[in-house]
């Protein structure tokens, strides 16, 4: 039975929520306002070592069985198999052959994507290259640009300019035509509609975790994701929001600030057109595209995702 589409100013609508729901955009006001626990004496501090103690001998439990560590690929993963082994288990893996009849595995090349949207403006994030804290000040970078001429810059390549998950909701109207090229994923996801990612070869996503469990759907080109799993966090000095100050695993510079970093247990995948990749709640992942790259984040899942609630955010 074919469901009539959402109207646009209810995707909009819909898509500002499932960013609230993320709460990557830290600069908003937080919704819940607990503040962050700061270790203040001998006994929170021992409470911390403890915890983080049992996070590493869980993790080395883990490592005993490939059934419960590593990065698995399946192949057409059921909705039943998706949330067991999966979603309710709080464990990522990288699913291939669900998305064969989206016409925009074809389609979406930065020619047609030119041609689809053409003059319309569009919000993206920009003025990244050279700028450190272009995540944590996502208010500042925000920029305006016909549709036709941000193709023009991600073509070029370079992480200056970069359309992600949090203009999705400005750019509903705009970007409206595209939507016609998707499929649903009715296995694990509702029909909430995706937000859209797309960038030129070289844009660069830092370390930072989710407030959501969120499902990645690569359409066009490749991108290099590193998931690196919670009980690794006091390796991330996690200082800020969401944001690990290592920014990036992958670079010596960084590493010599914090050493801790070079031993951090990580899993590298490289996503491809047609690649689903589930990064769990509290997951750490940095995300660098190797081409042209377009692709969809979704958090509409079928079972519950407030996990945000009740975030200590500081
Ligand atoms: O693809 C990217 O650049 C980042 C995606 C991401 O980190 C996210 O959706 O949380």
């Amino acid at each position: 039975m074919s469901k009539r589409p959402p109207s646009l100013s209810a995707q909009a609508a819909d898509m500002a929520m499932q960013m609230a729901l993320r709460q990557i955009d830290f600069t908003a006001p937080p919704r819940v306002a607990v503040p962050a626990p700061k270790p203040q004496n001998t006994e929170d501090t021992l409470a911390l070592k403890r915890r983080d103690w049992l996070l590493d001998v869980q993790e080395c439990q883990r490592a005993l069985s490939p059934y419960a560590s590593g990065l698995l690929t399946a192949e057409q993963l059921s909705g039943e198999d998706f949330l067991h082994s999966f979603y309710a288990a709080g464990r990522p893996v990288l699913i291939k052959g669900m998305m064969t009849d989206w016409p925009a595995l074809t389609r979406w090349t930065p020619d047609y994507l030119a041609e689809t949207i053409g003059e319309a403006v569009i919000e993206y994030q920009g003025g990244r290259a050279g700028a450190q804290d272009y995540e944590l000040k996502k208010e500042k970078h925000r920029k305006r640009a016909p549709f036709r001429q941000f193709i023009a810059a991600v073509r070029a390549g370079g992480n200056d300019a970069y359309l992600t998950a949090s203009n999705s909701a400005t750019n509903a109207p705009a970007l409206a035509p595209l939507q016609a090229d998707l499929g649903p994923i009715d296995a694990y996801l509702t029909r909430a509609p995706g937000m859209l990612w797309i960038g030129g070869a070289g844009a660069f996503t830092p370390l930072h975790f989710d407030l959501t469990n969120n499902l990645l759907a690569q359409v066009t080109g490749t991108k290099r994701v590193i998931l690196i799993p919670p009980s690794q966090t006091k390796r991330l000095a996690h200082k800020s929001h969401v944001f690990s100050d290592v920014r990036d695993v992958t670079d010596e510079a960084r590493l010599k600030l914090y050493p801790q970093a070079r031993d951090v247990l990580r899993y590298d995948v490289v996503l491809t057109p047609g690649d689903l990749l589930f990064i769990p709640i509290g997951w750490w992942h940095q995300v660098r595209s190797e081409s042209f790259s377009t692709m969809l984040t979704y958090t509409g899942f079928h079972w519950p995702n407030m996990g945000h609630e009740g975030y200590p955010a500081g």
